[in-house]
């Protein structure tokens, strides 16, 4: 139906381009073309990846709902995290899925970018308090977590220190798929509630 639609708003284009004044059918043939323009055209393009992680992808494609995810546990933490190397978007953090071990299937941390004052899902992160017991850096899909490093103030207070690693399952990342900036989020001007930090998100502090 949608291509049927782009070939009809194609033509009157043309018929348009007839106009006299340029500029009239210009600005009539762009509203015309936006009006068929496909619902994904402005979806986030997903990453190439593992066929493990496809699955995962696969699992998690429900939370594209926050209200999902909210159902699920999952509780927005209202602020949109920006470095100056890119963003990471709105935490949902799922404090009841927290243990020493990172359960693969079950990130604590689901990440949404605001488009349009409405919010996408872009990624997923695992986060392992210090506070589990753990020592060393946990490790998922061979990658090693990040960290320690303290607690994102002031989403987190200062003192939960913590190992993360987060993957850019639903939006592709320039930076790689397990970097924690994202140069193509932003979160400056797009949500009322932003926290700049000025260092790298993967960077240890100690
Ligand atoms: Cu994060």
């Amino acid at each position: 139906m949608k291509p049927v639609l782009t070939a009809i708003a194609r033509a009157s284009c043309r018929t348009l381009s007839l106009v006299e004044s340029r500029w009239l059918a210009a600005a009539l043939c762009a509203v015309i073309l936006a009006s068929v323009a496909p619902a994904g055209a402005h979806e986030a393009k997903l990453p190439e990846v593992s066929a493990e992680l496809e699955a995962l992808r696969a699992k998690l494609a429900k939370y594209k709902d926050p209200m999902v995810a909210i159902r699920d546990g999952y509780f927005s933490t209202l602020t949109c995290v920006q470095y100056p190397d890119g963003a990471m978007g709105v935490h949902f953090f799922n404090t009841s899925l927290i243990g020493p071990t990172p359960d693969p299937d079950k990130p604590q941390v689901l990440m949404y970018e605001p488009v349009g004052g409405k919010l996408r899902l872009i990624a997923i992160e695992w986060l392992v308090p210090l506070a589990t017991g753990i020592e060393e850096a946990p490790r998922l899909f061979e990658q090693t977590f990040h960290g320690p490093m303290p607690g994102h103030y002031p989403v987190m207070p200062k003192g939960l220190r913590h190992y993360d690693m987060h993957v850019w399952l639903f939006k592709e990342n320039p930076n790689g798929l397990f970097y924690g900036a994202n140069p193509t989020v932003n979160c400056v001007g797009k949500w009322p509630y932003v926290v700049e930090e000025a260092h790298r998100s993967d960077a240890p502090m100690e």
